[in-house]
């Protein structure tokens, strides 16, 4: 045996040097195990972290669904994705489809001058005139549509008037009111395109809407919404979102020909071989913590996203698939 006791006092030197020595090595070797540990443990700590951020991530969006089936219940469709406000009266008329999705939802919606001329009951930019236009798009429609009117002094979302004809009086005018749809954190509200609190061109001017983003750590892009206008067929977009995001995810058809269904362009075309995902309600997608939406488009579930050529896509979190796209 090698074990030494200090009770004995007879330790000769040789022994406390072999002793210094193999605490060195055992010191090396604990060294080198923690290390290995740290190494095998970290990642598995970290991806569990990820886990539980994506998870709260997916669990939101399936609130968000909630929401949208909420306001559904109260107004019988989904809210559109696209679709122009009207300040004033005049805008309506040269804007069919946005008066009839409008229409659609307030069927008694007052598209006359009758109750504007005296009041600004539709400044609904707060600017204090009423002939602005308010473009909604993607997750500024979502935004919009589950939160309702804005009051431009507290930014507190205030949801619709019950009033038929005039569902845009705010909170103080008409008390009487449906929605909010979704509790949303004020913190994380952003405006993507700058065009919430400014319009742009005079008289007529151009506005937008505010966004609202995910809590994923340093976050800085906002959920999309896409709908399938009740199964009509969700609309190719003209102009790409944050300039990468062009078409909503596709279900991936491995019969057909086509050569690069994975890689759609702006105002591309997809056939009928391509249907998307939620093909009869609405997408919604979260950037990731990358903050690229990616291109959309076909999603493989059986291919991993690099398949798509497309940085950006992988860590998406959407409403049809359940958890990263990444595999
Ligand atoms: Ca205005
Ligand atoms: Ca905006
Ligand atoms: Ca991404």
């Amino acid at each position: 045996m090698q074990t030494t006791s200090p009770a004995t006092g007879a330790v000769p030197p040789a022994r406390g040097q072999r002793r210094g020595g193999l605490t060195l090595i055992e010191l090396l070797i604990v060294v080198v195990i923690i290390g290995m540990l740290v190494a095998m443990i970290a990642p598995a700590l970290l991806g569990a972290f990820s886990t539980a951020r994506d998870a709260a991530v997916i669990n939101e969006i399936k609130q968000l669904e909630s929401a949208v089936t909420a306001f559904k219940a109260v107004y019988g469709i989904e809210p559109p994705s696209r679709v122009i406000i009207y300040e004033a009266p005049a805008g309506w008329t040269g804007d069919t489809e946005s008066r009839a999705l409008i229409r659609r939802i307030w069927p008694q919606y007052d598209f006359t001058t009758a109750h504007h001329a005296t009041n600004f009951n539709r400044d609904l930019t707060g600017d204090g005139d009423a002939d602005d236009e308010i473009r909604l798009n993607a997750g500024e429609a979502l935004v919009f549509f589950l939160g309702g009117v804005v009051n431009r002094s507290t930014g507190a979302a205030e949801g619709f008037a019950k009033n038929p004809a005039r569902p845009f009086l705010s909170a103080s005018t008409a008390a009487s009111r449906e929605g909010p749809f979704f509790e949303f954190d004020p913190a994380r509200y952003v405006d993507l395109d700058s065009n919430f609190s400014t319009g742009s061109g005079a008289g007529n001017a151009v506005w937008g809407w505010r966004e609202y983003r995910d809590n994923l750590p340093g976050q800085t892009k906002p959920y999309l919404y896409f709908s399938s206008r009740e199964g009509r067929g969700y609309q190719t977009l003209t102009t790409a979102i944050d300039g990468t995001f062009v078409d909503v995810y596709r279900v991936f058809n491995p019969t057909s020909s086509t050569a690069t269904p994975n890689a759609p362009g702006v105002g591309a075309t997809f056939s009928s071989a391509y249907p998307a995902h939620k093909p009869q309600t609405f997408q919604i997608i979260s950037p990731g913590v990358d903050g690229f939406y990616g291109k959309g488009g076909v999603f493989n579930p059986d291919k991993p996203l690099s398949w798509l050529a497309d940085v950006g896509d992988y860590d998406n979190l959407t409403n049809f698939h359940g958890g990263r796209l990444k595999r």
